[in-house]
Formats: structure tokens, C-alpha cells, sequence
């Protein structure tokens, strides 16, 4: 009984202090991810910190999406990054995807495209009908303008899965399944200066090496007529099919298509429909049976990125794997989580790859292990899906609102008082 108590008030003292964070790192109508380290608003945090919100101000959930998309290109694009104001703690800021002097409202890349999968949550979880139905109607087009970009920018040859042509497109940014492909040779850089280094341990960080490479590219997109996207998909050094961004994408088609029935737009479902059976066909390429894992895989040499990462287990989040994928993944999971006491690490543990603490890979992560979880639950792997709440739980009742967590230790790393991580345990832990 004690025991139940204490644990009690440890959810409510972890609920009080998200809801402070979210207020916290409130801007006025949107969200960022955290001061200093990432003071404006990103795309996949946003929809993500939208779920967060909706459990205790339903209005400023939806206001967070509508922020978002007021971010959106003509051509369908939500970029990775909109610069609502000024700041100066971050590097690459607005002036230089812009031009000294003139600055861009936005980066030229996106992220995973998350708005769709966030749009059905606060629609299922409304207690405000009228409301919802209302924001809906508004951002329905909008999300399908962006899945269509997707498909037109992102997989002009047809293979039915989408292409990322920047690592920061991914989410995992230093992922090992970006080693192999980011080995291109870098530009002649205008001489920089890393901020993120002010706010973070460089030990936890992407290398110097790493960022020479997010610039070479981000340069290049920029001189092609400032990130054509009719443009990019050719001529990119780096053209990634990312389990991330497609397993994200699949399983927001089918949340896609639950919104438009339920707004009676089943003109659309059709094209949606489509869209489903082509991802379904693209995602075995992507699975190897030997191992029982899927891979990201480069699309220039058709290779499949060897590295084991957590992003193999998001097509149970999508949806689109066998009943037979999902019982080899979930055989991995196990290992890897009898490897480590806090679990789900980024890279399997076992790897070389595997570094606790640097970023993506290695560190824990408060969403990935939702969505995790949520694709177990599915398929009905209860109780290895309890454990990987469990572990959620332990590591930010006992770590706090860190950006990631040592799955070693336990210990929380990166940013402090992180929304994400916030939204997360409003509305996936409490
Ligand atoms: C990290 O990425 C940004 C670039 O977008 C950075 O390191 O500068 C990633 O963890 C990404 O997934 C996340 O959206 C962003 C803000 O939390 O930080």
C-alpha cells in the first residue's frame, strides 16, 4: 500500500512538472523543444508535444498543429524547422538557410510527418466534439497536401516507400545507418561555429565530421534555387529510404484515412488506399530474414544499411509487418533488453556501433519507446511492451524531463526540461 502511494505521488509530481515544461517552453502558440539547445519549432517535436497538451488544454493542442502548418511550403512541404522568431543559440538558424540579412522562415528539409498520426489522437481523445470537427476541417487538406508532397517530391520512381535526403530529415540524426552513405566527400564549408556545444557535452553529440556533412548538404540543397524539391530528390549525395520516416508515414496514411471517413471525405480514401499497398510492397525490401531485423537502405547503391537500430522495430508501429516479422523482431527486442537494464536502446548493445550516450546512438528515447510499445500492443506482445513502459516510467520519475537516457545508468542526458519527453508522459505514461 505504501509502495502504491509513493509511486502515486511520484506520476503526480512528474504530471505537474510536464505541464510546467509545456508552459514553460511555450512561445505563444507554439512550442519549442528546449530553451537555448532548440528555441524554435520543429516539426515532428510540435506534433508530437501537440498529444502532450491535448490532456490538460485541448485548444493550444490544436493551435500547436495550426502553428505548425502556418510553416507549410506551397508545394505541400512542412519543413523540419519554422523560425517564428529570432534567436541566436542555435546553429544552423535562419540566416544561413536564408542569406545574411535575409533570413528564411523555415529549413529547407522536413521531418517525419507525424501531424496526421497527432490529428487522430486529439480527435479520439476530444472533449470537445464541435471543436475538433471545427480544426479538422481546417487542417485535413493541409496534412494531405503533405503526404501527397511526400510521394511527388520524395518518390518520383515509384517504389511506393519515400526517400530522406538529410539525416536531420530522419529525426536520428547521427544514426549508424547513415555511416555507410555519409562517407561522400564534403564542400569547401564557410568556417562555422557549433552552438549546440554551448548547451551539451560535446561527448553526446554528433562529431565535427558528422556536421561537415550536414552542411555540405544543406549548401547544395540551398543552390538548388533554395531547396527545389522538384530538384533535390537527383542530385542529393545522400538519398535514404529511412525506416523512421516510412514506418511514421505508413501508419499516418492509415490515421489519414480514419480522418477522412470520419469528416466524410471518402474521396480520398482511394488515393490513400494506394498508397498503403504500395508502402506494404516497398517495405520488403527492407527486410532481412537472416537477422530478423529491418534496415534503412541507401538508395544510390541499393544497399541495405547494416546497422541495427531501434528504427527496426517501427514497421510494428506502422503496422506493415507479418505476424511472423513481428515475432523475429520481438526476439531481437528481448535480447537486446536482456542486454541493458533500461531499454530500448537506439543501437543493439551488442553492436561496435553502440555508444550509450551519443545522441542517436545509443540513448534511450522517451518516443521512440512509445511508439515501440504501441506497435507491440498491437500484435500482442503485452507483456515485453509492459516492460518497455516500465522502464519509461522508472527513467523519468527517477532522470526528469531529459532529452534522452543513458540505457546503461539510467541517467538522463542532452537537453533539460525537454517537451517531448514532457508530452510523453502526459500522454502516453501517466
Ligand atoms: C535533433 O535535431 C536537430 C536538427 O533537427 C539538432 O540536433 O540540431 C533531433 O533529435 C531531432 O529528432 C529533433 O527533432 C530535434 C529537436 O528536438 O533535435
Amino acid at each position: 500500500k505504501t509502495e502504491e502511494a509513493f509511486e502515486d505521488n511520484v506520476r503526480v509530481s512528474i504530471v505537474e512538472e510536464s505541464i510546467e515544461c509545456l508552459r514553460r517552453n511555450d512561445l505563444g502558440g507554439y512550442t519549442i523543444p528546449a530553451h537555448n539547445l532548440y528555441p524554435f519549432q520543429w516539426n515532428w517535436d510540435s506534433a508530437i508535444v501537440a498529444a502532450g497538451w491535448a490532456v490538460f488544454d485541448e485548444a493550444r493542442a490544436w493551435e500547436e498543429l495550426d502553428t505548425l502548418f502556418s510553416g507549410q511550403w506551397e508545394d505541400g512541404m512542412v519543413p523540419s524547422i519554422v523560425f517564428h522568431k529570432p534567436s541566436t543559440t542555435y546553429f544552423p538558424g535562419p540566416e544561413i538557410w536564408g542569406l545574411p540579412g535575409n533570413p528564411s522562415r523555415s529549413t529547407g528539409i522536413t521531418q517525419p510527418p507525424v501531424a496526421a498520426i497527432s490529428a487522430r489522437f486529439l480527435f479520439e481523445h476530444t472533449e470537445n466534439v464541435k471543436l475538433a470537427e471545427k480544426k479538422m476541417t481546417d487542417l485535413f487538406p493541409k496534412i494531405l497536401a503533405s503526404h501527397r508532397w511526400w510521394y511527388k517530391a520524395r518518390d518520383p520512381e515509384n517504389k511506393g516507400v519515400v526517400a530522406i535526403l538529410h539525416p536531420w530529415e530522419s529525426g536520428m540524426d547521427n544514426s549508424p545507418s547513415w555511416d555507410a552513405a555519409m562517407q561522400f566527400p564534403i564542400d569547401n564549408l564557410p568556417p562555422y561555429e557549433r552552438k549546440d556545444l554551448h548547451h551539451v557535452n560535446a561527448s553526446m553529440r554528433p562529431t565535427k565530421d558528422t556536421y561537415d556533412h550536414y552542411l555540405t548538404l544543406l549548401y547544395r540543397f540551398k543552390a538548388e534555387n533554395f531547396y527545389d524539391s522538384e530538384k533535390l530528390y537527383w542530385v542529393s549525395p545522400f538519398r535514404m529510404t529511412d525506416l523512421c520516416t516510412n514506418s511514421i508515414l505508413f501508419r499516418a496514411n492509415r490515421d489519414l484515412r480514419w480522418l477522412a471517413i470520419k469528416l466524410g471525405k471518402d474521396d480520398v480514401v482511394k488515393e490513400i488506399d494506394e498508397w498503403l499497398d504500395r508502402g506494404f510492397e516497398g517495405f520488403r525490401q527492407l527486410w532481412d530474414e537472416k537477422s530478423g531485423l529491418y534496415y534503412c537502405q541507401d538508395q544510390l547503391t541499393g544497399k541495405l544499411a547494416d546497422a541495427p537500430t531501434s528504427a527496426a522495430f517501427l514497421p510494428l508501429f506502422a503496422g506493415v509487418a507479418s505476424k511472423d516479422q513481428a515475432a523475429k523482431l520481438v526476439e531481437n527486442l528481448r535480447r537486446w533488453l536482456d542486454n541493458v537494464p533500461f531499454g530500448v536502446p537506439s543501437t543493439d548493445p551488442k553492436d561496435p556501433r553502440f555508444e550509450p550516450l551519443r545522441y542517436w546512438r545509443g540513448p534511450v528515447w522517451i518516443i521512440v519507446n512509445w511508439m515501440i510499445c504501441n506497435g507491440l500492443l498491437h500484435y500482442g506482445y503485452d507483456d515485453i511492451a509492459q516492460r518497455i513502459y516500465d522502464d519509461s516510467v522508472a527513467l523519468t520519475s527517477n532522470a526528469g524531463l531529459k532529452e534522452y537516457f543513458d540505457p546503461k545508468t539510467g541517467e538522463g542526458c542532452g537537453g533539460e526540461l525537454f517537451s517531448w519527453t514532457a508530452a510523453m508522459c502526459l500522454a502516453w505514461l501517466d
